[in-house]
């Protein structure tokens, strides 16, 4: 049996430890989390550029037998500059941008890179990057011959 006086001591020590976690808890949530989750500061000149790189779907890029679908292939991007790219879709069927496997890509701002389903005739998706030294090979799902390439550095004044 256990004398009043430890029991008494047992149910502080229970009380300080609930303080204690919900101490913890509250600082993981009011301080730790949002420190974690906090996009990082970007330059204006970044988040705002004077250009945007417009990358156009065209017409009959579902057919394999044409060369040209993402126009243009390849792109150099410069950050403050054109990091603004928007992916047009001039043709009459539906795609995607889609980063080939090993080139998945997540921008420290703008989260992760390629379009959530299928970009619709006369529908756009776009993307802001803000990080240089990124290379990314994409396709489309649906047709996978066609390829683009993104090259991201930072602007050379
Ligand atoms: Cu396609």
């Amino acid at each position: 049996m256990s004398k009043p006086t430890s029991s008494h001591a047992y149910g502080i020590g229970i009380i300080a430890v609930i303080v204690g976690l919900a101490a913890g808890i509250s600082y993981y949530q009011l301080y730790y989390l949002p420190e974690l989750t906090a996009k990082p500061k970007i330059s204006e000149e970044i988040l705002n550029p004077g250009e945007e790189t417009i990358i156009n779907m065209i017409k009959g890029s579902s057919s394999p037998e044409q060369q040209d679908n993402f126009v243009p292939k390849l792109v150099n991007i410069q950050l403050e500059i054109d990091n603004k790219v928007v992916w047009d879709n001039v043709d009459d069927t539906p795609h995607t941008v889609t980063p080939d496997s090993g080139h998945e890509y997540t921008d420290k701002y703008s989260g992760k890179f390629g379009s959530v389903g299928v970009v619709k005739p006369g529908e756009k998706y776009e993307f802001l990057f803000t990080q240089p030294e990124v290379e990314i090979d994409y396709h489309c799902e649906p047709h996978p011959w066609m390829k683009g390439k993104l090259i991201i550095t930072k602007a050379r004044f």
